[in-house]
Parts: C-alpha cells; structure tokens; sequence
C-alpha cells in the first residue's frame, strides 16, 4: 500500500521569511513539492498517529498539492487530516484550527500577497503545534532535509472530493473536510462584543471590505454580512480565484487603490474601509478620508484593546518587528507594559506570545494579531477596530487624531525596489554594512546620526540569536531608516527601505508624510547609494 518513490534533492528549498515561496512552475517540476513535504514530515516533532492540518488560499496549484499532502500524509504515519473545504484555510484559520484540535502542525499552501496563476507564485509553509509558523531551528532542519532526501512516500489513493463535508478514509488514515469558517467565526464571536458592533451597522456604520478575490472572501461574507448585519455588498471581491482576478493580492495603497480611492471620495466613502491580502493574515485599514499606517493601526489597537471583551483585562506586552515604526512602544510605555522588537516575520512572536510576555503584535506590512492565535490576523485587525468604533462612537480619523494628540505621530512609509539583480543588491548592503561604524555623529542634510547598526535579535524566552536582520540607521530626535532585503520575493532581490519620522505631541501632527520624510528620503540614498548600485531613482512601490 505505501510507495517509495526515489528522488534527488533540488537546491534552493530554504523556507524564507514566510515558508518556502517559489514559481509555480518551479513547484511543478516532478518530485519538488513531494521532496520538500517529505522532508518537512522527516524531520517536524509528531507522535505516531497525529493529526494534520492542510489549506490554502485557493490560489492555482492549490488542489494537486493539497491531495498529494493527503495521500503522503498517510504513507507517513499520520492518524488524521483535517482539510478546509475546497482546500480552504486562511493562515490564521489554519492556526486557530491546529491549536483547537490539538494537531502536531499543519501545511499552509499560500504565497500570501504575491500573485497567482500558471506563471506566478505558490508557496508552502509548514506551522508547529502551537499554531504559527515554524521557528528557524524547524526551518533550517527542513532545509538541511531537502539536501539530503533520496525517496519519499505515498499511498497508491484517488483524490478524494475537497467539497464533500464529512470523513473519508485515505490509506487508513482518516480525512476529514472541514468547514473552513465555522470553527474561526465562532472564536471571533468570543473575543469581540458582537452585539455592539450590530446595532452600530444597524444604527447606520457603514463599511467596505475589499477580499481581493483571495481567502478571506468566504469568512467576511459570514462575519461581516451574515453575523453582524453589514448590507449585503459590503464585501467586495469575495470569491477566492486561483489568479486573484489577474491582482496582487496585496492590500496596500497601490494594489488596494480602488478602495483607497473610494475611501477618500467623501460623497460615497463608508465610514470604515479594510482589506485582506491573498492568505487573510494581513490588513488594510482606511476611515473614511483617513488612511491609518499599518504601524499607527497597531499602536492605535493596543491603546484601545480593552474596550473589547477578549482583551477587557490589559495586555501582557506589546511586540513589533524591527522595521516597524516606534509608535507602539510610546503605548507600552503609556500602559506600563513591556514592548519588544524582533526581527521580521511572524515566527519571532511565537515564544513571546507562548510565554504570555506579549499579547499584542504588529507589522508594518499591515500584519496585526495577537494570542488568540500564532498567526497574523486580518480580519481580527478588522473587527478589533470595528469594536473600537463602535464603543466609542468615534471615526477613525478623529481616532487616529486623538492618538496622536497624545503620544505625538510617526510619519512612516516603506520604499520597496523590487526584482533587482541580486547581486547588485547584496553589494550595497555589504557596502552599507561596511560603513556602519562611520555613520554615527555625521549629518546628512538636518539630520545627524546617533546610531547605526545591523539588528541581531536574542530571543528572551529560549535565547536563540537571528543575526543580519537589517540595518538600522537611527538620527537624533527619533527618526530613522531601515534597509532590508526581502525573504518573500521570487525574482531577483526586493530592497526594502523603511523611513520613519517622529513628531512629538504639540508638533506637527496634520502634514503630508511625503513632505515630512523628504530629509530622511535624501538622507537614505546619500547613506545607502540606492540609484548608484542599483540604477533605480525612485521606488516600484510606496506604501
Ligand atoms: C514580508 C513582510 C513581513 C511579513 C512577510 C510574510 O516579508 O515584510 O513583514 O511577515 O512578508 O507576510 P519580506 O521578507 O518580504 O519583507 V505574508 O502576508 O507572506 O504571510
Ligand atoms: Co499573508
């Protein structure tokens, strides 16, 4: 009944930043998604007979991966899968449903924001029983698995029937389709005052959400429409196509743009705006005439998290990646609460959350969530801000005025140029790097250097060090610049700049952010030779 089909390792199966992310055509070489999976089920802690969890964001290759994961899942020992419906889960889904059903891990097939389709991106990433993304120690093991694999397992099944609720049996293992909706809808009834934010849609709130044509179309359409009574409508893009309609599914101001512009026209703006990327762990959250930074969006949830039910009695701490703007930390402080910083990804939450040492965290690429789950969270951000709204009676822009009134504004942007040459890129952070130690004290236009480093992260909780997790060039009086390279993209490198300005309490706090980061702006490619190295003047994306 179990196969053993012989194989040779492929170079390059490193998980990145967010599991492992390639072409689709790369993934559909023979034997490459079985060798990485093999490998995952190599080496990952399971107990004979466990369970696993398997979904996608719906996107192209989706179904052929998630039936091959079934039938090698019960070649190797597995007892029982559990697999979302059409092959169906978001991230935070997927999370939720292996913390609440006590599985060893789950595959998550999904290139999150990148685009889908024949000739775009497909990914896999592999979730521990805690319900996030595996630790780097997990991920290296898989790498080093990948290099050495010689064969890999199967039982000789048909595919079984995705959109068939109910148990089947695979090889003796057991499968069951599950609703992917359910299990998550009624885990957000728990941690958000639903009647509130009822009777706010009934007495007239409006909203838009733009799905994308990704994964979270199925789960807003029921919490936002069918649950709390939002105008049927109020979802957008909400049937998951395998191309995402030909768009990234990337919800920031240039792939999200229809909705942006909705919401600045103040004849047809809604009062509150979101969006969700291809995998629903991130969001895009816009008020009516006021865009909220996704940084903003995770000092403003924190400050104001008690007023929903789930977090009614404080928070434990609050952590944010490194690239994200300080904006938090000045809540932290304000709450008498730790904050921490780590590196970029959401697997640098996962001890801190374990421990109980935070309860809330952020990214400045719009992923919000907290320890509800291991995953970032989009709707959660959605529906976090919802309860605010509602039992506040607030808009978000007098929200976000009022935040800032208080703890003063991080002006923020990121400035990312994408698919250059790869070796022109490591060549201008080597350079940068090299320049570290005669940054501080020199001054680039008004602004003087008081610090520049290269971020390593000792983890508090079990004291593993990430070293190279980005340069940080820190000036006086707050403001910053952050260079990184990416560990999502999938053609050449993406250089990602992240700019941050301070402006304290009594400043400033109403102005453009172009305007307000132009010192800054200057100051980076001064420090950095972006257009030197690279050839590019200006950034592909802004966001
Ligand atoms: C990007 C973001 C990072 C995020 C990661 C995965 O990584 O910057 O904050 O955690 O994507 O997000 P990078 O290495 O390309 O900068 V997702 O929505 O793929 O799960
Ligand atoms: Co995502």
């Amino acid at each position: 009944m179990i196969r053993k089909h012989a194989t040779t390792p492929f170079e390059g199966q490193k998980p990145g930043t967010s599991g492992l992310r390639k072409k689709v055509r790369v993934f559909q070489q023979e034997n490459y998604v079985e060798n990485f999976i093999q490998s995952v089920f190599d080496v990952v802690e399971r107990q004979a007979g466990a369970t696993l969890v398997v979904g996608g964001d719906g996107r192209f290759h989706n179904r052929v991966v998630i039936q091959q994961a079934i039938r090698m899942a019960a070649a190797n020992g597995y007892g029982r899968v559990l697999v979302g419906r059409g092959g169906i889960l978001s991230t935070p889904a997927a999370s939720h449903v292996i913390r609440k059903y006590g599985a060893s891990g789950g595959l998550i097939l999904s290139a999150s924001h990148n685009p889908g389709g024949p000739e775009e991106d497909f990914g896999i990433k592999y979730n521990i029983a805690n319900g996030g993304p595996a630790p780097e120690k997990v991920t290296d093991a898989i790498h080093a698995r990948t290099l050495a694999i010689d064969h890999w397992l199967d039982v000789d099944a048909p595919d079984i029937d995705l959109e068939a609720l109910g148990t089947v049996s695979v090889g003796g293992m057991t499968v069951e389709v599950i609703d992917p909706v359910a299990d998550y809808a009624e885990l957000m009834e728990q941690l958000f005052d639903f009647p509130a934010i009822r009777k706010a849609a009934a007495d007239g709130l409006t909203m838009a959400f733009d799905a994308m044509s990704a994964v979270t179309g199925p789960y807003a359409v029921e919490i936002l429409e069918h649950r709390l009574g939002f105008r049927q409508g109020t979802v957008r893009n909400a049937i998951p196509l395998e191309d995402f309609g030909g768009h990234h599914p990337d919800p920031n101001l240039v792939h999200a743009r229809d909705l942006y512009d909705l919401m600045m026209d103040p004849a047809k703006a809604p009062d509150f705006g979101a969006a969700s990327d291809g995998d629903g762990d991130r969001n895009l959250i816009i008020g009516k005439g006021r865009f909220i930074t996704p940084s903003d969006s995770l000092a403003m949830l924190a400050a104001n998290a008690h007023l929903a039910p789930g977090y009614a009695d404080g928070l434990k701490g609050i952590a944010r990646s490194m690239p994200t703007s300080a904006a938090a930390d000045r809540v932290a402080e304000a709450l008498g609460i730790p904050a921490y910083e780590t590196p970029t990804g959401w697997k640098f939450f996962g001890n801190l959350l374990d421990a109980g040492m935070a309860t809330i965290c952020g990214e400045e690429s719009a992923g919000t969530g907290s320890d509800h789950v291991r995953e970032k969270d989009g709707l959660w951000a959605v529906l976090l801000w919802l309860n605010i709204l509602a039992a506040t009676g607030k808009s978000v822009d007098t929200l976000a005025r009022e935040h800032w009134a208080r703890f003063g504004r991080n002006y923020y942007a990121r400035h990312d140029y994408e698919a250059v040459d790869s070796g022109k890129a490591n060549a201008l952070m080597a350079e940068l790097e090299a320049s570290l130690a005669s940054l501080p004290g020199r001054a680039f236009g008004g602004l003087t250097v008081e610090a520049a480093d290269s971020f390593a992260y000792c983890d508090p909780v079990d004291a593993s060090v990430s070293e190279n997790q980005g340069i940080r060039v820190m000036f006086e009086g707050g403001s910053r610049v952050v260079f990184r390279l990416s560990g999502t993209g999938t053609e050449g490198a993406t250089l990602r700049v992240y700019l941050e300005r301070y402006e304290p309490a009594g400043g400033n706090l109403d102005a453009p952010t172009p305007a307000m980061l132009a010192d800054i702006i200057a100051a980076a490619e001064e420090i950095a030779g972006i257009k030197r190295h690279t050839g590019r003047s200006a950034p592909d994306v802004v966001t």
